[in-house]
């Protein structure tokens, strides 16, 4: 038996998913997919879909929770709730973390002409999707931000430090990117699907600043708006903000600078030995009067090794990150690694000096990098090892 054909006058039908007797009923293509990045949101969930239901009262829509392993039932509660409603997905990520991979992912599982991004927490005012959706469908923009920062808007949900972080990371995302979006830090946007397809192959997906990633890969500037709302205080549960979302950002606007010549993260290492060597200097400075020659360099060695280990455990590693007792492991790892990295340094360094009468400096330089690769390279395999 075959079905009749649609009628195009028709309106669309409301989506559904499955017919009687188990036959699959065609699913409309959603008009908008809200991309929701979880961690442990579980009771954010159901008020979270409410007020989206509310939001978008006669648009064809879908959620789709993108959740890194929520020890607190976040995926069993979204399950229950996609057993009420059709239009509830999960997508669920074990062993990764990240709010911008999360949003990547969550976007590519969709068809919708529109996606948006959004936080669980309710701090995001969803009133605002159906005015980013018409302003991305009448052509006025590819995205649409929701923004703190334009005038009307408001960031009251941010506490303390939170506003100047917020502030310094603006001027740095805009000046990476040679914009003026009042808040191209924020988690809360629309974007056309063709805006999203041109960036997606050249996202760094680092971190948990998914739009600067999609602002800075963009091969051609973007049509923006960008309307104002104020950032509430979060519903329920805890903030995920901690020091790796800043140490993040710095590696994402690394990566989009160097446009992913060398990982960012190897940068970062090169920027903590630069840090490292000063103070090895220094260190030798003061207590080579006081001290043999070679004790003296040797107890710089070892500070400038430590002051190494926990600025590369901050920053570099910081999604990594070893605590309590591992540090004490990892530190001695990165003495013994960095010991024979200084062993490779001084070695190509001399053989190149002799062999082929090279330049001191060129041949300093060489032995210098081949440590630093050497130490980057089974540092990230051994000290902090995923
Ligand atoms: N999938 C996924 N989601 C995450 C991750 N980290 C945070 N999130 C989600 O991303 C959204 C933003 O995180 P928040 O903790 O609210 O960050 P924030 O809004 O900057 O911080 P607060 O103002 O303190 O709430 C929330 O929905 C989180 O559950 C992650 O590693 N993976
Ligand atoms: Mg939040």
């Amino acid at each position: 038996m075959t079905s009749a054909p649609p009628d195009p006058a028709d309106p669309a039908p409301e989506p559904a998913t499955t017919g009687g007797a188990g036959r699959a009923v065609p699913r409309p293509p959603y008009a908008l997919t809200v991309v929701v990045p979880t961690l442990n949101e579980r009771d954010n969930v159901r008020a979270l879909h409410a007020a989206l239901a509310a939001a978008l009262d006669g648009e064809s829509w879908e959620v789709v929770f993108v959740d890194d392993d929520s020890a607190d039932g976040t995926p069993g509660e979204v399950a229950a709730l996609a057993a009420e409603a059709g239009n509830v997905r999960l997508l669920r990520r074990i062993g990764r973390r990240g709010l911008s991979t999360a949003f990547i992912e969550g976007a590519l599982s969709s068809t919708a002409p529109v996606i948006a991004c959004i936080d669980a927490d309710l701090q995001h005012d969803e009133r605002l999707l159906p005015a980013m959706l018409a302003a991305i469908r009448n052509g006025e923009a590819e995205v649409a931000i929701g923004s703190r920062y334009a005038a009307g808007g408001g960031e009251e949900g941010l506490v303390g430090g939170r506003k100047d972080v917020s502030r310094y990371g603006t001027r740095l995302a805009n000046w990476l990117v040679g914009s003026h979006v009042t808040d191209p830090l924020s988690g809360f946007f629309a974007i056309e699907r063709g805006a999203f397809e041109d960036s997606v192959r050249r996202l760094s997906g680092i971190g948990f600043k998914i739009l600067v990633d999609i602002l800075a890969s963009a091969p051609r500037p973007l049509k923006i708006v960008e309307l104002p709302y104020t950032f509430r205080p979060r519903h329920a549960g805890a903030s995920k903000f901690d020091s790796l979302v800043g140490a993040e950002y710095l590696q994402l606007l690394i990566d989009k600078a160097l446009r992913g010549a060398v990982p960012a993260r190897f940068v970062l290492f090169c920027v903590v030995g630069g840090s490292g060597l000063l103070l090895h200097l220094g260190v030798l400075w003061a207590i080579h009067g006081w001290l043999d020659f070679a004790v003296a360099q040797a107890v710089a060695t070892l500070v400038a090794m430590t002051s190494n280990f926990f600025l590369n455990n901050f920053l570099t590693y910081a999604d990594r990150r070893l605590k309590g007792w591992r540090v004490l492991w990892g530190l001695g790892s990165f003495y013994a690694i960095c010991s024979v990295g200084a062993v490779a340094n001084v070695g190509v360094a001399s053989f190149l000096y002799r062999s082929e009468d090279a330049f001191w400096g060129l041949a300093g330089l060489a032995g210098a990098l081949v440590g630093a690769v050497w130490n980057f390279a089974v540092s990230s395999i051994v000290t902090w090892r995923k």
